[in-house]
């Protein structure tokens, strides 16, 4: 398997799965900032010009949440993914989703409204209304933090990456302050060996 890969990107997300499941892989760096993934050779990989990619013998999986599915049921004994049509599975697969496409816009929002703050450059939106945004998913993440140590509950699971990783964004943005159970399950999550590498 080769993952292509850019540190400080969504491409970390599949490469710290990968530690977790501590199975060989080769990992091909794209250097986004002199166009490494606008080269024709790059492109027959991935036609969107984007990290991360995987390739498994002559299929190509884009997209770091699902190319983190594919890769923990092909590896289902190591345990990091429920099992298929359990109620367990179902659970995981929303939380899959959650972050991917409720709580990842909202934080591309914050770093958006971050960077323009930073550049003295207008947003469309407010402070308070992205404060607005993301405390609503603050709240519901908090409540479930509060109870359970992990998004599926007390043991670590691949649903744990890409909203581990979503979160992580959001703490370097300042977003979590008034979430302690939720920063706490930051800390966690970024504790852990194959996080670290992941960052690397
Ligand atoms: N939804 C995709 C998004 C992939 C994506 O946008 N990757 C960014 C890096 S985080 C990228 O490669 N951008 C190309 C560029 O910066 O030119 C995923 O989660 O894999």
């Amino acid at each position: 398997m080769k993952l292509y890969y850019s540190p400080f990107t969504r491409s970390t997300r599949p490469r710290w799965l990968l530690e977790e499941l501590g199975v060989p892989y080769e990992l091909v760096k794209v250097d986004l900032t002199a166009g490494g993934n606008e080269t024709p050779e790059y492109l027959a990989v991935n036609p969107l010009g984007a990290v991360p990619s995987l390739v498994d013998g002559d299929q190509v999986i884009l997209e770091s949440a699902a190319i983190v599915m594919v890769l923990a049921d092909k590896f289902a004994e190591k345990a990091l993914a429920p099992a298929l049509n359990t109620p367990e599975r179902a659970k995981y697969t929303q939380w899959m989703f959650f972050a991917m496409s409720t709580l990842e816009p909202v934080v591309v929002e914050c770093a958006g409204f971050s960077l323009a703050q930073a550049d003295g450059k207008p947003f469309h939106k407010s402070e308070a209304e992205v404060k607005e945004s993301f405390d609503r998913l603050g709240s519901y993440l908090e409540a479930h933090f509060a109870q359970h140590q992990y998004a599926m509950g007390a043991s670590f699971s691949a649903a744990d990456i890409p909203l581990g990783a979503i979160l992580a964004w959001a703490r370097s943005l300042k977003r979590l302050e008034g979430f302690p159970h939720t920063l706490a399950y930051v800390a966690r999550l970024t504790e852990r060996p194959a996080f670290k590498v992941s960052r690397k």
